[in-house]
């Protein structure tokens, strides 16, 4: 029997509540409505990390991004990682990465056969794919803070050319071309959309679509309420003087903060769009009903709630994401509500390439949620960041600082994590059994960094060991 073929689609920065599937009605997606309503949808989804760069390590390898060494941007997986493009390529699949990775350094090939690049928006003077096909239609890449609109909205324009040419539209039109000249021998490829992340840029033509929405009002944070507040906003600040945002996103207004959230919206439809013309590729090859689609996010984007923006801390806004499974054998229109994690990926692709498992691999596969929906994989999920980490058992989200400092949200009761529980007495036996997961979690994530970083005994050092022994056991005592 041929093998199936896996189409990976992830976007970046991509709330869960983004989506008419997750709530948001008004969203117009009918393709991601038509793969969840098609496919499985997963209510409880946590990345690795609240970053891109650690949480897509995590997604290529299944491995916690303290294990492999990947704690901020700017970090590659250790040479010799085990990934699943590079095991599923074994097997015989034909793989590639299509759009955005944010790998280091960026035009590497990472595992996969081929790429066809186009990085961050932000990183525009990287010469990738997106560059090379601007040029040759003689248009220029321009930073995003040159976009019209940009300074007045903290980070809102729109695309500075036709849509034709967005980013979001390159890697889509790649993609779709790839599927069609290529979707013929097993595939397993990885779509990887640069939006909604910032700076919020649909084109022109779609920038008012959401206009007349009833557009969600950020949650309101304050000191008070969350002591750890102050230490959050200091870090976003700083990308006032950074020469690629130039904005101080805390300053924002609520019609600011109302334009950024029309806008990302926007760019989620755009993108919609994209997924759609893969779907129609597939359908016209008749290999949709062959083909496992899994789509997720690396993350999530405050949007102005709690004053803060992007990511980098464990709201859920930040690390609760979309996650969709499409495919032979998941049941249409079904729900799971069990508790995963995106380090669940990539066994699960591995199941679904029917390609072995290394044995770094920390993630269960999410395989036995798609056979069993009610039967959790995990008790906790963990996200980590350099200086902080969280635990989440589903009810109550415990965060630690490296300054000492610490947040118990009850999601459950306090949904938008407005108060911060973590001198609250009659909670301190939830806040130690939660503070002693995450330490065993660090613990193990310790041990297997121990594991990988071995090196083998050199010869001649074994040599004098063994000497050493023979001699201390032919001492009579
Ligand atoms: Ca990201």
């Amino acid at each position: 029997m041929k093998k199936k073929n896996l189409l990976f689609i992830t976007t970046d920065q991509q709330r869960q509540d983004s989506m008419p599937c997750y709530g948001l009605d008004f969203m117009k997606t009918p393709n991601l409505d038509w793969i969840a309503g098609n496919g499985m949808v997963f209510n409880n989804c946590y990345v690795t990390a609240p970053v891109c760069g650690p949480s897509r390590s995590a997604m290529m390898c299944g491995q916690y991004p303290s294990v492999v060494g990947t704690l901020s941007n700017d970090t590659n997986l250790p040479e010799g990682t085990p990934v699943w493009p590079e095991i599923v390529g074994r097997e015989g699949y034909q793989t590639a990465a299509i759009g955005k990775m944010h790998f280091t350094p960026w035009d590497q090939l990472g595992g996969f056969q081929e790429r066809i690049i186009c990085e961050d928006k932000r990183h525009f003077y990287l010469p990738d794919d997106h560059y090379t096909f601007l040029k040759h239609n003689g248009l220029d890449r321009s930073s995003p803070v040159e976009f019209p609109e940009y300074q007045e909205s903290l980070g809102a324009p729109y695309f500075i050319h036709e849509k034709k040419f967005h980013p979001d539209v390159f890697v889509a039109d790649s993609a779709a071309q790839w599927l069609g000249t290529n979707g013929d021998e097993p595939f397993a490829v990885w779509v990887s959309f640069p939006s909604p992340h910032d700076p919020y840029d649909p084109p022109a033509e779609m920038k008012d679509m959401y206009e007349h929405c009833e557009i969600p009002e950020p949650i309101q944070g304050s000191v008070e309420a969350n002591y750890m507040l102050e230490e959050q906003l200091a870090f976003v600040r700083d990308t006032e003087n950074n020469s690629v945002f130039q904005i101080d996103p805390t300053k924002a207004t609520p019609e600011q903060i109302r334009r950024w959230r029309k806008h990302y919206y926007a760019t989620i439809s755009l993108i919609d769009e994209g997924i759609g013309k893969m779907l129609d590729v597939l359908r016209e090859k008749s290999v949709l009903e062959d083909t496992y689609i899994v789509f997720t996010s690396d993350h999530g984007d405050a949007l102005g709630d709690h004053g803060l923006s992007y990511k980098y801390y464990f709201y859920e806004s930040m690390v609760k994401v979309p996650l969709l499974v499409y495919g032979p054998g998941v049941a249409k229109g079904s729900t799971c509500d069990s508790l995963v994690s995106t380090v669940n990926l990539m066994p699960m692709f591995l199941d679904m390439c029917e390609a072995p498992k290394p044995k770094t691999v920390q993630g269960k596969s999410l395989m036995a949620l798609i056979e069993n929906p009610e039967k959790p994989i995990n008790n906790y999920v963990f996200s980590e960041f350099l200086g902080r980490s969280m635990v989440y058992d589903g009810r109550y989200k415990y965060v630690h600082y490296i300054s000492g400092g610490e947040e118990l949200f009850d999601v459950q009761e306090d949904p938008q994590e407005i108060t911060n529980r973590s001198k609250d007495e009659t909670l301190f036996g939830i806040k130690s059994d939660l503070k002693s997961k995450l330490i065993e979690h660090m613990l193990e994530c310790q041990s297997l960094l121990k594991q990988r970083t071995t090196v083998e005994t050199h010869p001649e050092r074994k040599r004098i060991d063994d000497e050493y022994k023979q001699m201390r056991m032919s001492i009579p005592s």
